[in-house]
């Protein structure tokens, strides 16, 4: 069984939000008709609260892009995006929805940040999306979304370990690239891993 994984498609990711995706916004018609070839659909949602530890507003004098340890780990700073309840956290309202089985929140604990689905970026909390879709019977899991450098990266990443075969859609995913490049080796770096870089056209 397989299903489609939808990444993190909230306005705060998409033109005119606080992070957003250069042309994020045109993955949207696309995951919206990769959506019908479908019947197990899932989304993930960024959800920090607002004093999470990612954000550069919660570090005086430190800068958005400025790396800073977040309980032992590496973090980048970023602006506040996603913060629970807010419009900015809302998922697109031309996302379709009707079809989604469940939404698994993440980035909810102030001090880890959380760009894969499964897990924390500390690999301790996990948001309960494999034992989900194991229990599905999914085996092969699409994933398409935001961002292709973080989120999406990170969850192929994760969705390869769990032991999933996992193709990423080419064309449903679209990258931050705060450095140039950064979404091409992000993909490479996904195809090395073992992920399977499809466009969604030839997904049937
Ligand atoms: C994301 C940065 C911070 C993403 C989330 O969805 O790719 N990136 N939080
Ligand atoms: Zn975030």
């Amino acid at each position: 069984m397989e299903a489609l994984l939808i990444v993190d498609v909230q306005y705060d990711f998409l033109p005119g939000g606080s992070l957003a995706v250069p042309e994020g916004d045109k993955v949207i018609p696309v995951i919206n008709s990769l959506q019908e070839k479908f019947e197990t659909v899932v989304a993930t949602q960024d959800w920090h609260p607002k004093n999470h530890g990612s954000f550069a507003s919660n570090h005086p004098g430190k800068r958005v892009g400025e790396v800073v340890e977040l309980s032992g780990e590496d973090q980048i700073l970023w602006p506040d995006h996603c913060i629970q309840g807010t419009h900015g956290a809302d998922f697109h309202k031309e996302l379709r929805r009707d079809k989604w089985k469940k939404v698994f929140q993440k980035g909810t604990n102030p001090m880890v940040d959380s760009y894969s689905g499964f897990y924390d970026n500390n690999k301790r909390e996990d948001t309960g999306l494999s034992t989900y879709l194991k229990n599905q019977g999914i085996e092969k899991v699409y994933i398409a979304g935001l961002a292709a450098d973080y989120c999406v990266k990170f969850t192929v990443m994760d969705a390869i370990k769990e032991g999933f075969e996992t193709v990423l859609l080419e064309d449903a995913t679209k990258g931050v690239n705060l450095s140039q490049g950064d979404t091409e080796r992000a993909i490479t770096e996904m195809e090395k891993a073992g992920a399977r870089i499809l466009p969604s056209t030839l997904i049937t």
